[in-house]
């Protein structure tokens, strides 16, 4: 194929014809072919800088202040933005995507281009973990039978031979953790659709739930969005029991991913069989009787009238998850198996076509090779955090930023949401007409917190003077509606809905290998978001008819966020790296009600916490061990992103001691590059305690906004 070339012992493409392409939000990468279309569509800054190319940007003056470090840092970050506005970024970190989609492909017969094939190999090869040649649940995790068997079947399906020492490699770890027949529950569906594992092996996932009525305590409707979705596709394809015919390659896979002779396996033993090294959320005994129950009930009860009744009522619900969020889906599992599940009823159809194109949305190129992202992008999330980084700099004025934040704002007001879903409460979906999501709109689901950075991005960009007023008051409007549905009881919000249901229901967490994944709980980072947003359109409209409302619901929230603070003084963070990321949030919300450092007790024990975490370089450092174990756990190395999030949130709380502020700045502005730009260290995000997810650009928005903010506080200088 043009431009491949040998790296190691693996091929590779010509990184130079790479392209990263935006059409309304939808980013999917291509590879040019000939050199005419090379010639025709030169490579941006952007496509060179995630490809690991030399973007030779030049180096800038050594900056001598806070913000000079901050303008030299929107230098580097301005050249890449996409052209509709946005930024985008790698987000990988799980390593259970790229199966979930590339199996997904391979069982619908959908043909996997020459360079995903090379590339993907290049990926997996380079992201083995080096002393066992596994996978893990993530990048940094250790070797997993989920993760091994999956990526392994992947490098088959792909196109690896079974003797290529990566595959020699990985198959010694996967059968030293006693083979494919320990994997986890989603593990043993996606083996199950390939035709290598026996759908009798799998625990109950009963469609039949679905039609219980909408008061039982535990119907699917109340749980979380991601895990019912997924949950959804999946019970479909439980009852279908369908599979990929075995051919060539399926046959030799049930020879490598396995201990025993694949024929002598009795599945039907095998529901509860888990290697000790997946387990992150054990079986509960209820679990346990239920799958137990569940199983009778499948295979000796249910009639199959029934049985079928449910599925078409599941089928339903597929196709409007699909048609809602035009095939891209809510994430990166339920599409490939919304994909399956139309493939495997309709065969080739319009659906499914549209699966095919919407998995791209997924997938991301870089140097090591191709991975997939945890969501379709991250638009208007980081261009949220961008827009309000330049804002804290007090650069929303200046005209040398002025056409990067138009095309921001253009961006945001290209991706609102302006219609609620088709049969909104028949899918139980939250009110989302006015919402921003966090990658496009057309995947069309409100997060709280994305919404509210979208809302406060946007009310900040339009009361800069001179700025186009793009999003009307009515649109404002829509979405501070949105947020005003979604605070719970206890005063907290949580992601994409209200909770439904109590912790209780995660004594039924099947998936095994996540943490929190049953129901919504309330973040004190999504809550403090949402108040920051509402806040902010009071500020623009100070007497609108809302601002009582408002005023209660930050007044509660605020409440909740004080009993969630821990006895250290810090708050654990569900979607970052930890602990420094959750503080930062709850103190902003704490100062947004007028609590200081010198007023407020629980500010103080905040300041205590992040002082004491403070390490003798300046900064700050946190390890994503702190997500799994809930105990804060350094880092190996200090880090920047967290050393900006505990600097924000030290000035967040009011601490007037300059010291140990300016320290960590200073550290910030020692770790930028002479370009401008920052380089990537540990990972930053997590979701489910278990599985991290990187954030690139925060080590970007987040420096920035640190810079600015102590410019503003303490003066532009450092000693
Ligand atoms: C995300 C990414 C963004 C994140 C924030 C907005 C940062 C957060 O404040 C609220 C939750 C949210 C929207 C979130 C939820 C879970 C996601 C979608 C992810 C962490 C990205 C990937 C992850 C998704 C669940 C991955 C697929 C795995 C399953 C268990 C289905």
């Amino acid at each position: 194929m043009n431009g491949t070339t040998f790296s190691g012992n693996l091929p590779t493409t010509e990184l130079t014809r790479w392209r990263l392409k935006t059409e309304d939000g939808r980013q999917t990468w291509h590879y040019l072919r000939t050199d005419e279309e090379v010639a025709a569509w030169p490579q941006s800054v952007a496509d060179k800088y995630h490809l690991g190319l030399p973007t030779d940007l030049p180096a800038l003056a050594t900056p001598g202040t806070p913000l000079d470090a901050a303008r030299n840092g929107l230098s580097f970050f301005s050249k890449l933005q996409l052209s509709e506005g946005q930024w985008a970024c790698e987000y990988g970190g799980p390593m259970f995507l790229l199966p979930a989609n590339m199996i997904a492909y391979f069982v619908t017969n959908s043909e996997i281009p020459e360079e995903w094939r090379i590339e993907i190999q290049r990926y997996l090869a380079a992201r083995a973990n080096p002393e066992d040649g596994g996978w893990g649940l993530h990048i940094e995790g250790e070797s997993t039978v989920f993760g091994t068997a999956l990526n392994y079947a992947v490098l088959r399906i792909v196109g690896m031979s079974p003797d290529h020492p990566v595959c020699v490699k990985a198959r010694k770890t996967l059968h030293a953790l006693g083979g494919a027949l320990q994997s986890p529950l989603w593990g043993k569906v996606m083996l199950s659709l390939m035709g290598c594992y026996g759908w009798e092996g799998v625990n109950p996932i009963p469609p039949e739930l679905w039609l219980l009525p909408n008061w039982v305590p535990f119907h699917p409707w109340r749980w979380w969005v991601h895990n019912r979705q997924v949950f959804l596709a999946m019970s479909y394809l439980y009852s279908l029991k369908k599979a990929r015919p075995v051919d060539d390659i399926t046959i030799a896979l049930r020879k490598e991913l396995y201990v025993e002779s694949y024929d002598s396996i009795d599945f039907s033993l095998h529901r509860n069989t888990i290697a000790p090294k997946d387990i992150y959320h054990p079986h509960t005994k209820v679990l346990d009787a239920l799958n137990a129950i569940l199983a009778v009930w499948g295979k000796w009860v249910c009639p199959s009238k029934l049985q079928e009744i449910a599925r078409d009522h599941v089928y339903k619900l597929i196709k409007l998850e699909d048609e809602n969020s035009d095939y891209c889906c809510l994430g990166p599992v339920n599409n490939p198996l919304n994909f399956v599940a139309r493939y495997f009823t309709e065969g080739e159809s319009h659906a499914v076509n549209m699966h095919r194109e919407t998995i791209k949305d997924f997938l991301w190129m870089k140097n090591e090779g191709m991975l997939a992202n945890g969501t379709d992008g991250v638009q208007c999330w980081d261009t949220s955090f961008l827009i309000q980084s330049v804002i804290e700099c007090g650069f929303g004025e200046d005209p040398q930023y002025r056409d990067v934040l138009i095309k921001a704002l253009q961006f945001l007001d290209a991706q609102q949401i302006r219609e609620e879903p088709k049969e909104k409460d028949f899918c139980y979906r939250q009110q989302r007409k006015g919402a921003w999501p966090f990658s496009k709109r057309a995947q069309g689901y409100t997060v709280c917190d994305t919404t509210a950075e979208g809302l406060k991005s946007v009310l900040l960009l339009q009361s800069v003077p001179g700025m186009p007023k793009l999003i009307s008051d009515e649109r404002l409007l829509d979405s501070v509606e949105v947020l005003l549905t979604m605070q719970n009881a206890n005063g907290g919000f949580a992601s994409y809905e209200l909770i439904r249901a109590g912790e209780w229901l995660e004594s039924l967490n099947a998936a095994e290998v996540f943490g929190r994944i049953m129901v919504e709980y309330p973040y004190p980072e999504c809550s403090t978001a949402t108040i920051m947003g509402l806040q902010q359109f009071i500020k623009t409209h100070p007497n609108h008819p809302r601002r009582t409302k408002i005023e209660n619901v930050v007044r509660r929230t605020v409440q909740y966020i004080k009993k969630a603070q821990e006895q250290d003084g810090s708050w654990y963070g569900s979607w970052g790296i930890c602990f420094t990321y959750a503080t930062m949030f709850a103190t902003e919300a704490l100062k947004s009600t007028g609590e200081t450092y010198e007023n407020s007790a629980t500010m103080r024990k905040a300041v205590e916490f992040l002082l004491s975490k403070q390490r003798d370089d300046g900064g700050w450092g946190e390890s994503y061990k702190s997500c799994e174990t809930g105990v804060y756990t350094e880092h190996r190395e200090t880090q920047v992103v967290n050393t900006a999030w505990a600097v924000i949130a030290l000035m967040n709380a009011g601490y007037k001691e300059r010291g140990p502020i300016e320290k960590g700045v200073k550290l910030i502005m020692q770790r930028q590059q002479p370009n401008g730009e920052w380089l990537q260290e540990g990972i930053e995000g997590v979701f489910n305690k278990s599985c991290m997810i990187s954030y690139p650009n925060y080590k970007f928005t987040f420096t920035i906004k640190a810079l600015g903010i102590y410019a503003r506080i303490f003066g532009n200088e450092v000693s």
